[in-house]
């Protein structure tokens, strides 16, 4: 059920942005579905990935790490309302159980980049790398749909 909704949702966002699926992206029994970002206006300089992770194993895992070129940074966040307030803090991993599906998306979990080295622009892709304690590191194409509020985008960041 948890997953039929993301699903929707993620469908949902992907067809506003009219942009087709970006793809899935395995290594083990991990499977990295839709990996999607959105175009970054003015000088903005950080952005965030959203995306799907299915375990198909039998035991957790976790990604405990997120690279990409066009960041000087990327690390794991998970935005949260505080008191009617939208607030973000760093994770120091973001778990899969087996036979689990974790989605990253706005208003909660998602890869924050930092420092991003130039804008991203709607209908361009670019490549990051997600670390997993066990099935290691895949690379994934990032889809940039429309631009919209980058979670937490008026939060500061230490
Ligand atoms: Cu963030």
């Amino acid at each position: 059920m948890k997953y039929a909704v993301s699903a929707f949702v993620l469908l949902a966002v992907l067809g506003v942005a009219g942009i087709a699926s970006a793809g899935d992206f395995t290594a083990g029994d991990i499977t990295v579905n839709d990996p999607w970002s959105r175009a970054t206006a003015g000088a903005a300089r950080n952005g965030a990935v959203y995306l799907t992770i299915t375990n198909r194993g039998d035991t957790a895992d976790r990604l405990v790490a997120a690279a990409t070129e066009i960041a000087g940074m990327a690390s794991l966040h998970r935005s949260t309302m505080e008191g009617g307030v939208m607030k973000m803090r760093p994770v120091p991993a973001i778990a899969v159980g087996p036979g689990e599906t974790t989605v990253l998306k706005p208003g909660g979990l998602h890869i924050m980049l930092m420092n991003l080295k130039r804008p991203l622009e709607e209908g361009e892709m670019f490549a990051a790398d997600l670390t997993f304690e066990n099935a290691g590191t895949i690379r994934v194409r990032v889809m940039v749909g429309k631009a919209g509020a980058i979670d937490g985008g008026t939060m500061k960041h230490d």
